[in-house]
Formats: C-alpha cells, structure tokens, sequence
C-alpha cells in the first residue's frame, strides 16, 4: 500500500511538472510587437498602396465581437488576423498613446473609420487602413492627441501582457566551490534532471544523503522548508526564468 502510494505521488508529480511546462509554453502564441509588426507588414505584397478598397470589400474576423467586417474594418481585421491567429480580441477606453501597441485597432473619427497600429513612436502612432479615399492606405501618422480622441482600441493581447513584471535578476556568476541552489549534481547547470532528482529523493527511490552536505543543500533550491516538491518547481521555474537561483558557497 506504501508503495502504490509512492508510485501515485512520483505520478502526480510528473503531471504537476508537465502540465507546467504545457502552461509556460502556450504563451508563446502571443506575438511580441515586432512579431506582430512583420506579419502585418508582409501582408503590403497582397494589399500594395492605393489598391481600391471600399464598402464592397468584406473580411471575416477570428477575435469575437464581430464576425467580420466591411470597408475599413475589414482590412483592419485581415491585418489583426494575420499577427494574432484567433486570439480573442476585446475592447479598451479611453485611449492614450501610452497604452496602445503594434497591431492594436483604433477606431477613430466619432465612431466611424477603422485602423490598424503598425508603429507606436514617442509622440504618434503609424497606422494602416483600408476604405481611405476608397482605396488601401499604408504609413499615416496619428498624433498623440488624435489618439487619445479615439473612441476605442481593441486588442488581441491577454490582459497583463504588458504589464511590468520585475524581470528577475541574471544569475551571478559562479566562483570556485560555489554552486546554484538546485543544481543538486553540482555540474554547474539548472536541468530538468535537478528537479527529477529531487522528486526521485522525495519518494525514497534515490535518497540523497544528509552528509553529502553539498548535494543535501542544493537539493532544497528554494532555501527554505527543507526538501520538498516546491523545491523542484522551484528548479523547473529557473529553466523558464521565472526566479533566479540562489548560489551557495561551500565553506569545505
Ligand atoms: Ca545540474
Ligand atoms: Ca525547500
């Protein structure tokens, strides 16, 4: 019965860590700015400047709220597509220069014209748009004031992706006889393998011995509660650079 329990815990474990890394990688589907940037710029061969556009052109829209457009909207919809897949968009007032981003919609002129973000500059937005003078229209500049007189952006980034996250700080370097909490085979590297040999110890199939000193310190990566499953979340979030490792220094 202990036994089936240990084989439970190590399974469990294993699910904890992959559906971890599951999580850390489906943020990945979000476009940075300049990934956003690119794809919408490459869509220029497809939609050259001054190619007719008007009401007559439709473009379906995979963000939700609408389910396409016409005009304006349309062409809007085809670039935000283009840098964000399906993901969901939603709708953000008032509007400042300093809250809009690469690939964002403006909706500007009382509610009645659609544009697409292609840069934000310090002082203006660069902006792409269909149904301008009935045709495609690449590179006019908004200022800041016309900006803010949007009546709304829409955004296809999830909420907090720009928010400021201290990003955590590079890990030092390491000096003779000194070693990264949780890198529990001492070879100088924060690995998968660390945080399996800390869950391996935890369910008593490779213990790790309280007088290997060196090994039982680094095994508890998290500096606190001895050794246990947090410590080798604790490791997994090194890998993705969500927390620094402390380093520790053999006094030996
Ligand atoms: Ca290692
Ligand atoms: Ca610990």
């Amino acid at each position: 019965m202990y036994r089936f329990k240990r084989i439970t815990a190590v399974v469990l474990t294993l699910c904890m860590v992959m559906s971890f890394f599951v999580t850390a990688s489906a943020a990945s589907d979000v476009p940075t700015e300049a990934q956003a940037y690119s794809r919408m710029i490459a869509l220029k061969q497809t939609y050259p400047e001054g190619m007719r556009w008007t009401n007559a052109n439709y473009a379906p829209f995979k963000g939700g709220i609408y389910s396409g457009g016409y005009g304006c909207a349309g062409f809007a919809f085809i670039l935000s597509d283009a840098a964000f897949g399906d993901l969901p968009a939603r709708i953000i007032r008032p509007v400042s220069l300093d809250k809009v981003h690469t690939g964002e919609i403006l909706r500007i002129n009382n509610d009645s014209h659609s544009v697409i973000i292609l840069e934000v500059k310090s002082d203006s937005v660069v902006i792409a748009e269909g149904n301008f003078n009935s045709s495609i229209h690449w590179g006019r500049t908004l200022s800041a004031t016309e900006v803010a007189g949007a009546d709304y952006v829409m955004t296809r980034y999830p909420e907090g992706t720009f928010s400021q996250k201290p990003a955590p700080a590079p890990a030092p370097e390491l000096s003779e006889k000194s070693y990264y909490y949780g890198d529990v085979d001492q070879n100088g590297t924060i690995e998968v393998s660390d945080a399996l040999r800390i869950l391996k110890h935890l369910v008593h199939l490779e213990l790790i011995r309280q007088n290997d000193t060196v090994a039982y310190t680094l095994a508890n990566a998290d500096q606190k509660d001895g050794i246990s499953v947090e410590d080798a979340i604790y490791v997994l979030k090194v890998l993705v650079k969500l927390k620094t490792p402390g380093i520790y220094v053999s006094n030996s």
